[in-house]
């Protein structure tokens, strides 16, 4: 075993002993390790304090109890979290997840990318992530409402437009920060921007919604572009159908691009002919609105439903939209066998270890989470600005911030990450989001 390997399967070994039974924050924690160790090999100063531990924990996590009553009249319990993972280059900053799926393990994973890709962005901005096992679907606004009331009796102690400045994640959207914000307001009698992806009525930015999905395309574009390649005419396999994959979907097709699939939890569409503004205008009532399930568009436009993930549909692109460890090693082999050249992830970590592996072997474009996506919380950060200034900037103005700040994550990825002719996005985005944060953290001494 090389020495970088042995230090970082040490690193990994302490991780995974003082945080048992957290899957997904060890394998967050083991993809980032995986480039920090060796680049800080010879930068001692890093490893003589402890940066890289220091950052693989939590500054703090508060769980919650979180009763509301249902239509019923039956008192129901969940459980509320926020994870306040790094404050050193800004207040905390990160979206608040509703999925029965959510555990302090999962919000430990997200927390901690959110450090990294909070710094890319360039802006300032630490990292945090909230949520609650609760699931909003088949419920009614009324117990949506009801739910959201309750967890911000609690998170908003915890929370401030200077400390921690929540936003949406899966699950919750437009209707639950405008509940949560409500409640904010109503608790502390302050009118502040202590939560982004607010309407535009109160104090929300525009753009803010198509932000991550056509964030993630940018990112893709710039890539493409790089290696002297173009969008137009490709064909793409998108996963998801929320707020992520939908405006994923519109800016590849604005692009010149095609739109094989998206997808829920329930299965996925096939449309060879391509999902085009008018399909995207109907999955989004169909999706959003009606909160339905995606095979009626198939039905719709006969087109081919298919139970699973689309990942064996052949493609040029993939942009995984939905959720973590949606593509597995098998399914990302399936995606090169096929001809897949390159990867824009939208949704968080959605690669698991071996899938990543296989693509960089395959030495195909490969954009991870904490760059690709980065241009939801980019236009977070320029929300909290708009809030504290009073003011609100134009469509045009935020659409070229929003370019610009990808075109910076691309370039600054490109920097870290050239490796002889290539770029390791991978290794890039690890290292550049980690040097700002990690010099924050040099300056303050042992705190
Ligand atoms: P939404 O709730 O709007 O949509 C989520 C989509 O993913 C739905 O189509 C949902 O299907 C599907 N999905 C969720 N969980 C699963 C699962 N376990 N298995 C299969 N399908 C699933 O969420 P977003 O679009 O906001 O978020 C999607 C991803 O993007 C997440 O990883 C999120 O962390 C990430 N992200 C979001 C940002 C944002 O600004 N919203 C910013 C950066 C990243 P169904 O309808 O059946 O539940
Ligand atoms: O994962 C993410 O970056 C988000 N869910 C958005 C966070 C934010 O604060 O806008």
């Amino acid at each position: 075993m090389s020495v970088r390997s042995d230090s970082l399967e040490r690193f990994i070994t302490g991780v995974k002993k003082r945080n048992p039974g957290e899957p997904e924050f060890h394998q967050a924690v083991e993809e980032v390790a995986a480039s920090i160790i060796p680049y800080i090999q010879d930068k001692p100063i890093y490893q003589e304090m402890q940066i890289l531990e220091r950052m693989a924990e939590p500054d703090r996590a508060v769980t919650f109890r979180v009763c509301w009553e249902d239509d019923n009249g039956n008192i129901r319990v969940n459980r509320g979290y926020r994870v306040q993972f790094n404050n050193s280059i800004g207040p905390y900053k990160g979206g608040i997840r509703f999925h029965p799926t959510v555990t302090l393990s999962v919000l430990k994973f997200l927390g901690f990318e959110q450090t990294f890709k909070n710094s890319l962005t360039g802006l300032p901005m630490g990292g945090g992530k909230g949520g609650s096992d609760f699931n909003p679907k088949g419920k009614s606004n009324n117990e949506v409402m009801r739910f959201c009331q309750s967890f911000m009796t609690e998170l908003n102690r915890h929370i401030g437009e200077n400390t921690d400045v929540p936003a949406g994640d899966i699950g919750v959207g437009a209707r639950e920060i405008g509940y949560m914000f409500g409640q904010y307001k109503r608790l502390t009698n302050e009118f502040v921007g202590v939560l982004t992806g607010k309407g535009l009525e109160f104090g929300g930015s525009l753009i803010r919604t198509e932000a991550t999905g056509y964030g993630t395309i940018y990112m893709l574009d710039n890539m493409l572009q790089h290696a002297g390649n173009g969008m137009e005419g490709k064909n793409i396999v998108i996963s998801g159908s929320g707020n992520v994959a939908t405006y994923a979907a519109e800016k590849c097709h604005q692009l010149g691009a095609k739109v094989l699939t998206m997808s829920d939890s329930s299965g996925f569409i096939h449309d060879p002919a391509g999902i085009d503004e008018e399909k995207l205008a109907y999955m989004v009532d169909l999706k959003q609105v009606r909160r339905g399930r995606i095979k009626e568009y198939a039905d719709k436009f006969g087109c081919e439903f298919h139970e699973g993930r689309p990942w064996n549909v052949p493609c040029d692109v993939a942009v995984p939209c939905a959720t973590q460890n949606e593509i597995s090693g098998d399914e990302a082999a399936a995606l090169l066998k096929n001809g897949c050249m390159a990867v824009s992830e939208g949704a968080n970590m959605p690669t698991e270890l071996t899938g990543i592996n296989a693509f960089q072997d395959a030495g195909i474009l490969y954009a991870p989470s904490k760059a690709a996506n980065a241009g939801g919380v980019a236009v977070s950060g320029l929300e909290m600005s708009q809030n504290s200034a009073r003011i609100s900037w134009k469509e045009d103005e935020l659409q070229d911030l929003l370019k610009g700040i990808m075109k910076d994550i691309h370039d600054n990825c490109a920097e870290y990450g050239q490796k002889g002719d290539k770029v390791d996005y991978l290794a890039g985005a690890n290292i550049a989001g980690f040097v700002k944060v990690a010099d924050a953290m040099l300056a303050y001494g042992v705190v």
